[in-house]
Parts: C-alpha cells; structure tokens; sequence
C-alpha cells in the first residue's frame, strides 16, 4: 500500500471549499436573507469515500465510488452545533444518509468520517431518502424517511412502493430501526414527518397519502395521524391538514418539510407545494400555521410561494425544484430553513421566528381567482398612494 501523491493536492483543494465563508445575498424581499453559496454539495463529500488512496490499487488516481449530489436534508441542534442529515446520492442513483455539522448554521459544513449505515431491516427496500429529523418529547431524536422498493405486482420496470420508515437515536451516531409506518387508508407514503409533541397522548404524523409512487391521486394533500406505539406505529386514520387547491402552488401535490415551528399563535409550518407546467412539476416552499392544540387545523396560510428556484438553483438534475425537509431555531430565535434545489446541493435561508410569524399570520390568503388576486393588488396600491401622497 502506498499512499497516492494525488491525495494531498485534492484535499487541499477540498479544504479551501470547506472554509469558504458564506455571504448574504443583496437581494432581499424581508422575509428571509439568501445565501450565494450552497452549505453543501456533490463538491463538500470526503475523498476518502470516493477515492482509492492506494496507488497500487488505483495508479490513474481514479473515482471509484463517486458522488453525484447532495441535497435534502434533515437539521438538529443539539449542544450548539448545528447538524444536518443530508441525503447524498451515489454515481450509482441509490442515496444515503449521511451527518454533517457546522458552529454557525451557515458555513463551514463537514461531513463526519462515514455515513450512516442504517439496520438492514428490510430486504426489500431499495433506496432511501429525505430524512425528517424531530427531537419528540418522549426523548427521542426520531427520523423519518422515505424506504422505497420494487413494485413487485406491476410488469413496468421502474415502478416502485414509496414507505415511511422511522429510525431513532440519542446522539446521531447509533440508529435504532423501527418498523415502518402502516397507513391503513393509503397505499404509499412519502414526506412523513413527525411532530415533536404528543397529541391526545399518541404520538402524530404529517403523511402524504398517495395512490402511486409519483401520483397523489386522490390524496387530498398534507395528511395528519395519530399512532399509540411508535415501536409498531399504524396510523387507522388520515385527515388532511394543507390541502392541495385547484391553480395554485399546490395543485399538484405538496408535502410536509420542516418540523413544525411551536409559536405562541400556532405552530408555524415549512412545506412544499408542486405544480405541473409544459416544462414539467415545478416545486416551491410555502408555509402556513396550524393551530396550537389542534395541529392538524390550519389557520393561517399565506398566498403563494415563500421560496422558489432562483438563479442556480434552477438546474440541476431535476430542475425547477426547491425542496426542504430540515430547519433549526437557534436559542436567539433565528431560523435556518435547509432548502436543496434542483435535487443537486443543499442551500441555508435565514430569518426569525418573528419574521416568519409576521409572514404567516400577515400576508393575504390566496383569493384563488384571478380577478379577486388583481383586487387584493389594488387594495394594497391604493393604501401605498395614500401614505405617499401624505
Ligand atoms: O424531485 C423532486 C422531489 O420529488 C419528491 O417529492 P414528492 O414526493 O413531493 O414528489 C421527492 O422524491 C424528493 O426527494 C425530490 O426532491
């Protein structure tokens, strides 16, 4: 064995990547603050994970195992650091999970040694992604994520069976598999998420009820549930919380993302919304706000969008996608909502509890037509005229 010279150029590269300092965007709308550069990317992964160091064994220096992107990603503060769970995806399509922690939340992203190596409790499952990363109550830091397999039923190829699976841990290194969740009324499940309170006792979910792998169908938007024993968690029954709306951001389907905000008027919630377009599905991040004993009850949802694909972020290898499933409040109340694009790297925007309650509770519904959109515009120009003609 002997170790590549190649190695000491690359990871010097590497570190320069990794210090890079973060710097806000100028261009503001008040809500959040963006950042140029990406917290994370295909770019960020160790070379340790994707190199043969050993010059006998690898003489051309080559990739042996690449890493084509990383993006969706759960987020947790634990000790003062800042974590995330991101989804990292092989040159080989199957992605995995993996920890990377930061002191600030917006730069200096380093992945742990190795990924995670989840129990290998289902021969079925294929792949797995988008973990839902929730510090519950019962003392727990639970993840949810999307275990996918081969239809076996159908003759087509690529279809496949979207489950949620529930792992759990205390310090993010040593993972407990449970059994995937059982949604009685819905054949496929993805962007499941679980809320960090008990409610009546039971723990409760976020669901996505689905009749296909890719399809909502019938599935009439963001599902709530509730399961006595998260050891064998079965949901009997799904209401819809965030419902998907005819021409709207949403009107597609749409999906649970960050875990829910606990505010003094409600919980504030971070979502995402999809539509069809000639170009294909286009994915934003909205929010809405959910009422503090009833979380399934949503009072507060603002119109349109609160993140959409801009600049870069709208290539990649599914463009025209934002996408987030992680967010952390900080003790200073600032919020760093994780968001990816295009399924390619992982980007921070920042803002406040403050701010996002003011963006929830404030800003005008979605009227729904386009003649009463025109007249929420008026209403708000002509009071701009009277204050500036003062
Ligand atoms: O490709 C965009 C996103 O598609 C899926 O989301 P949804 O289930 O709402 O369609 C997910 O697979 C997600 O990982 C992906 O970012």
């Amino acid at each position: 064995m002997k170790l590549h010279p190649e190695y000491k150029t690359l990871k010097v590269k590497q570190e320069v990547l990794l210090a890079r300092k973060n710097r806000k965007l100028d261009d503001q709308n008040g809500i959040y603050d963006r950042w140029i550069y990406p917290v994370l990317t295909a770019e960020h992964a160790p070379v340790e994970w994707q190199y043969d160091l050993d010059e006998e064994t690898n003489p051309f220096f080559m990739k042996r195992l690449g890493v084509n992107a990383v993006f969706n990603a759960g987020a947790i503060q634990l000790n003062g650091k800042y974590y995330v769970v991101a989804r990292v995806e092989g040159w080989d399509r199957k992605s995995f999970f993996a920890v990377a922690e930061s002191d600030n939340g917006i730069d200096g992203f380093r992945f742990w040694d190795e990924p995670i190596l989840l129990p290998d409790t289902c021969p079925e499952e294929t792949n797995v992604y988008d973990m839902r990363v929730t510090q519950h109550e019962d003392g727990w830091i639970y993840g949810v994520f999307c275990s996918e397999s081969k239809d076996l039923e159908s003759s087509d190829l690529g279809a496949a069976v979207a489950a949620a699976g529930i792992v759990r841990t205390k310090d993010l290194i040593t993972w407990e598999r449970l059994p995937n969740l059982v949604t009685k009324q819905s054949p496929q499940q993805r962007n499941v998420l679980l809320h960090p309170e008990f409610v009546d006792g039971k723990y409760a979910f976020y669901t996505r009820p689905m009749d296909g792998f890719i399809e909502t169908g019938s599935g009439g938007g963001i599902g709530f549930g509730l399961c006595d024993d998260i050891t064998n968690a079965v949901i009997d029954e799904e209401i819809i919380t965030s419902q998907r709306k005819y021409h709207t951001i949403t009107e597609a389907k749409n999906g649970a993302g960050t875990v829910p905000i606990k505010t003094d008027k409600g919980w504030l919630h971070i979502a995402h919304g999809v539509r069809n377009t000639a170009a294909g599905l286009r994915y934003v991040i909205y929010a809405f706000a959910t009422d503090l004993e009833k979380p399934w009850e949503v009072i507060a949802e603002p119109s349109g969008y609160l993140i959409a694909p801009e600049f870069d972020e709208r290539i990649g290898d599914v463009s025209n996608v934002v996408f987030t499933n992680g967010a952390i409040v900080n003790e200073k109340q600032k919020v760093f909502i994780y968001y990816a694009s295009s399924d390619t790297r992982l980007h921070v925007a920042t803002t406040t509890v403050e701010k996002l309650k003011d963006y929830v509770f404030n800003t005008p519904a979605d009227p729904l037509r386009s003649v009463d959109c025109v007249k929420q515009r008026i209403e708000l120009i002509r009071k701009n005229k009277e204050l500036l003609n003062k």
